[in-house]
């Protein structure tokens, strides 16, 4: 994907290092008006920190608008998009386990929208998805309360209908933290890096080509891939590392359908997260597969010395279909730089062996096996019907999920609304235990997995994460009741 004018495109943006300004908001003919004082204090310019409102302990209140906006997204002209408060990714949503949250989303859009918090476990009527659409020029509150366990990386998208990938294309998607009571890693310096790529036209209008066109019926098959990859809505921004420091990342893909392969080359990094928070134990990893919608969180070390530099890169990783696999799909791609500072060497601070208790669901106490054969863009055979449900089951039930990938691609498998733990990828036992919200199903493998059902009962959807693929209708519908 990425040619010599991307790359040139990589490079002059990398040297231009514009932070990423907003320049008008087109529903109310504002002129210029840059954000960069909101930029956060990491080292990576990135979204700014929702603003708590509450005055009431334990509570956070926010406010997000959806907005269409012109940004400078590339070096040259400037985008048309849809942002969240003006940015893009959106503004960071942090929040602690046991608050009450509640998030008022305006909807300045042109079309319905609604705000899923990916992978939370919250009620129904708060998860965002196409049963709760928020209408154009209307407004919707999010309401819950944040469980105790659930600290980790979250992010948050529109999911309305089969507008989906339109609609984070355009730029609305954003980070959200959930902090735990206690942080076995307190202390250590953190960044928020959220993923994405997009690709654009000459004249810096989003390239969303028409379905049947012979690029569309590409994005339709492979999922759409941009040859631009932002980290924070930058490319190729600088991290800056002290020798000797140790630094949390936080990453996020949002992408719609790039699946990345983290590494840093010359060095491993702890894998110490994935989806729903923590491991019991970190894990030392020379790399790291990235699927569509799921969240990892690393160690860094600083081996360096001073004024050395390094960067943050994916690795190949064959996800597609060959007839359409990418000519380039076998290079590595450089997404961040890793520059030392030349601060004398700190002490690096002791990593605890075991970060905390993961309770086990227990095989022998689930009560179904739920059989799902992904093809290409069906679940068992059909395409997603909102009157439909596909799966009942008891609130508090505990089940098993056997995802089948009978094609030639992988499909990132999401369920809304319960965080589960994988058991065996083709009858191979997975090494350890985590939760997880999404899982990537290989081509032609098959992905078990334990759930229960606790605390909320609903429609939930579940569906492929590549977002042509779940707006194509590779969806179904689990009530518990
Ligand atoms: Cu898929």
């Amino acid at each position: 994907m990425v040619g010599l004018k991307s790359r040139t495109v990589l490079l002059s943006a990398f040297l231009c290092a514009c932070p990423f300004a907003v320049v008008t908001a087109q529903e109310h003919g504002h002129t210029a008006a840059r954000v960069d004082k909101e930029v956060t204090t990491t080292t990576v310019p990135g979204p700014a920190v929702l603003v708590n409102t509450s005055r009431v302990a334990n509570t956070v209140e926010v406010t997000i608008t959806a907005e269409p906006t012109r940004l400078s997204m590339i070096t040259g002209p400037t985008t048309s998009a849809f942002a969240y408060n003006g940015r893009i990714p959106g503004p960071i949503l942090e929040v602690h386990e046991g608050d009450h949250v509640i998030i008022h989303l305006i909807n300045k859009l042109p079309s319905p929208t609604t705000i899923h918090w990916h992978g939370m476990h919250i009620p129904v009527s708060s998860d965002g998805s196409p049963y709760h659409p928020v209408m154009p020029g209307k407004s919707f509150d999010y309401d819950f309360k944040v469980m105790d366990g659930t600290a980790g990386t979250y992010w948050y998208h529109p999911h309305p209908g089969t507008d989906t990938g339109f609609q984070i294309a355009k730029g609305l998607y954003g980070a959200m933290i959930v902090r735990p009571r206690v942080d076995p890693l307190e202390g250590i310096k953190e960044q928020v890096l959220v993923l994405s790529d997009n690709r654009f036209k000459a004249d810096g209008s989003i390239d969303l080509p028409d379905e049947l066109s012979p690029l569309g019926l590409i994005d339709q098959q492979n999922g759409r891939e941009g040859n631009v990859l932002f980290v924070n809505g930058q490319v190729m921004p600088k991290i800056s590392i002290k020798p000797g420091e140790i630094q949390r990342w936080r990453i996020i893909n949002a992408a719609a359908a790039r699946v990345y392969r983290l590494a840093i080359p010359g060095q491993t990094m702890l894998h110490i997260a994935n989806d729903g928070g923590l491991f019991e134990h970190p894990v030392e990893v020379k790399d790291i597969v990235l699927a569509n919608s799921e969240r990892v969180e690393v160690l860094v070390r600083g081996n360096g010395n001073a004024g050395d530099k390094t960067v943050l890169q994916t690795l190949p990783y064959d996800r597609y279909v060959p007839q359409t696999k990418p000519a380039d799909w076998d290079k590595p791609i450089d997404l961040l730089a890793l520059e030392y500072t030349n601060d004398t060497r700190v002490e690096p601070v002791a990593i605890p062996a075991t970060l905390r208790k993961i309770p086990v669901l227990d095989t022998l106490k689930a009560t179904a096996t739920r059989v799902m054969v992904l093809s290409q863009g069906f679940i068992n055979g059909k395409t997603h019907d909102m009157n439909r449900v596909d799966v009942t089951a008891k609130l508090g039930a505990t089940e098993i999920w056997q995802v089948e990938n009978i094609v030639g691609m992988d499909h990132p498998f999401h369920l809304h609304g319960f965080q589960f733990q994988v058991i065996d990828q083709d009858g191979v036992p997975v090494p350890f235990r985590s939760w997880k919200d999404t899982v990537n199903v290989p081509k032609h493998s098959t992905v078990r997995f334990i759930v229960r059902y606790d605390d909320y009962p609903g429609k939930w959807m579940f569906h492929c994460h590549i977002l042509d693929h779940e707006d194509h209708g590779m969806m179904g519908v689990l009530e518990v009741h």
